[in-house]
């Protein structure tokens, strides 16, 4: 893997329905990711956080909330991720909200033409403004970046759409919506929930999802969501849902994918420091981190 790692942090909870994960990025450093990465032999750039302009009211209507100040920070986001892959950096992006990821994915694929996704996370994240029951945008963010939806949000970058349904695998679901269920069906993703991690195991699936996300792709993304891990390891996020990857599952996956040495870009969201104790959401995606990049027991 690239030995140089850019660190973008973006601050913003504007796409989620709580607030508190724009001080996730702060909560990721306060954790030590610097001083683990640099003693694994990385060379860490910390570029610090995106600017994100806050209303200074926190009202919003309709479908697509907090869509200006969304759309601004992606298309920020997606500048930066591209600026550092341009001097041959990894991107490691921390979150911030799910939705940044329509701005790390419009940054990397400027530089991978055919990307693979792994989306990691309880939820799908495959609605529109047609489908969505909250109007949040970080539920959309998958369905964005396969050129589906709003098109000020699928058009973030100035191009679209930034990946194929075939080149993404979806892990740990287990709370999709009904817009969401049709549309994996109608375009074929791949998504092990959490049904096939307990049936297959997650060594099984791993190899299966890297295959998936590896065969016709020139690099994979890892788009980690906090909440795809269970609640009781992880307090800290806004959308909690019951029944998740264990940390040990998690340590695993991520110890597979360093194995493969298939990454390209990271990015790891949905922190939420409010709802946290003694920062340990932080520091599990520390070791997450740590285990995706390579880190080895022995
Ligand atoms: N699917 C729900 C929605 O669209 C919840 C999304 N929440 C997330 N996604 N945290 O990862 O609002
Ligand atoms: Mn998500
Ligand atoms: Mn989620
Ligand atoms: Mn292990």
């Amino acid at each position: 893997m690239n030995k140089n790692v850019s660190i973008i942090g973006v601050g913003m909870d504007l796409g989620a329905d709580r607030r508190g994960v724009d001080m996730g990025p702060s909560a990721i450093r306060y954790a030590g990711v610097v001083k683990r990465l640099e003693g694994m032999g990385f060379s860490i750039k910390d570029i610090g956080d995106i600017v994100v302009n806050r209303p200074n009211q926190l009202v919003s209507t309709d479908h697509h909330k907090y869509l200006d100040q969304v759309v601004e920070a992606n298309t920020t986001l997606a500048a930066a991720v591209s600026k550092e892959m341009a001097e041959g950096r990894f991107p490691l992006v921390l979150g911030g909200d799910h939705s940044i990821a329509m701005g790390t994915i419009a940054g990397v694929t400027q530089h991978v033409k055919n990307l693979g996704v792994i989306w990691f996370d309880a939820h799908g994240d495959l609605n529109t403004g047609d489908t969505t029951p909250s109007g949040n945008i970080h539920g959309m963010p998958l369905a964005a970046s396969l050129g589906l939806g709003h098109e000020r949000l699928v058009n973030i970058g100035g191009f679209a759409p930034k990946i194929k349904a075939e080149n993404v695998v979806v892990l740990g679901a287990r709370d999709l919506d009904a817009g969401e269920r049709a549309l994996i069906k109608e375009r074929g993703i791949k998504v092990f929930t959490m049904h096939e991690i307990d049936r297959l195991g997650m060594a099984r699936v791993m190899e299966e999802a890297i295959a998936h996300v590896s065969k016709n792709t020139d690099g994979v993304h890892l788009s980690f969501d906090l909440d795809g891990l269970d609640p009781h390891e992880v307090p800290g996020v806004g959308t909690p849902v019951l029944g998740g990857i264990s940390y040990r599952e998690g340590h695993l996956a991520m110890e597979m994918l360093a194995e493969s040495d298939v990454l390209v870009s990271a990015e790891f969201v949905e922190v939420n420091p409010i709802l946290d104790r003694e920062n340990v959401t932080a520091r599990v995606a520390v070791a997450m981190m740590s285990s995706a990049f390579g880190d080895k027991l022995l």
